[in-house]
C-alpha cells in the first residue's frame, strides 16, 4: 500500500535498527523466504517463519495473529482481518507474504511509537481525550462527533468511559487513516472538500465496512 509508505522507513522501535547490507533480507532460497526486503530486522523475519510452520511463505490470519501477539501484544482477530485487508497482496486475498509482514510489522511499530507517546498517564490505555489528541498529532483533525462514534464500537455496554487497548487503538487510527488517504486522493488540492460520484464513495466505503465486520 504505498499511502502507507511514510510510515515505513520510521520503523519500529529506536533499539531495533534496521541493518542494510546485513543479508537478513536475502535469506536462503529453499525455504521460501526470499523476498524479505533488504535490512528486515532479523527478528521480524524470525517472528514470521515461527509461524509459517507449513513453510510455504505466506501466512494466514491466525498465524499473523499470533506473530503480532508475540511481537507486540494480544490482537483481536477483527483487528487482524483490517490488517490483512490493508496489507494484502493483490493476488493473494487471504494471506501475506514477508513483502508484507515486514511491511505491516513496521507501521505497527509506528503506532505503537504514537501509542505510548500519546499515552499520557501511562494506563497503557488510550482514553477518548488521548485518542483525539494522538490523532491531531499525526495530523487528522477528527470531528468530536466522528470520535465519539468510533470509539463507541469499542464500550463494553456498561456506560463506563471507553479506553482503547493497542490493538483497537490501530484499529481506529488505521480506519480514519485510510478513509482519510481515499479522501484525499479526490482532494488532490487539500481544500477538505471533494467531488466525488456515488459509484466512487460507496467503493472507497465498503471495503472498510466490510473487513471491519
Ligand atoms: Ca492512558
Amino acid at each position: 500500500m504505498s499511502s502507507y509508505g511514510r510510515y515505513h522507513s520510521q520503523s519500529y522501535a529506536p533499539s531495533a535498527p534496521s541493518l542494510p547490507g546485513s543479508g537478513y533480507g536475502q535469506v536462503s532460497s529453499s525455504s521460501g523466504y526470499t523476498s524479505f526486503p533488504p535490512g528486515t530486522h532479523p527478528d521480524v523475519i524470525r517472528s514470521f517463519q515461527a509461524v509459517d510452520r507449513d513453510r510455504s511463505g505466506f501466512i494466514d490470519e491466525k498465524e499473523l495473529q499470533q506473530a503480532l501477539s508475540s511481537g507486540f501484544q494480544k490482537f483481536d482477530l477483527r483487528t487482524i482481518r483490517l490488517l490483512m485487508f490493508l496489507f494484502k497482496n493483490p493476488n493473494e486475498p487471504l494471506r501475506i507474504g514477508p513483502q508484507e509482514f515486514a511491511a505491516l510489522w513496521s507501521c505497527l511499530g509506528h503506532w505503537r511509537a504514537i501509542f505510548e507517546r500519546y499515552d499520557k498517564d501511562r494506563s497503557g490505555k488510550i482514553d477518548p481525550l488521548e485518542l483525539r489528541d494522538a490523532l491531531y498529532g499525526i495530523g487528522y483533525a477528527v470531528p468530536a462527533s466522528v470520535l465519539q462514534l468510533l470509539i463507541s464500537k469499542y464500550g463494553d455496554g456498561s456506560g463506563r468511559r471507553v479506553e482503547l487497548g493497542f490493538d483497537s487503538f490501530v484499529e481506529c487510527g488505521m480506519i480514519l487513516k485510510g478513509l482519510t488517504d481515499k479522501f484525499k486522493e479526490k482532494d488532490t488540492r487539500y481544500t477538505g472538500s471533494a467531488t466525488l460520484s456515488y459509484d466512487t464513495f460507496m467503493s472507497m466505503v465498503i471495503p472498510f465496512l466490510v473487513s471491519y465486520d
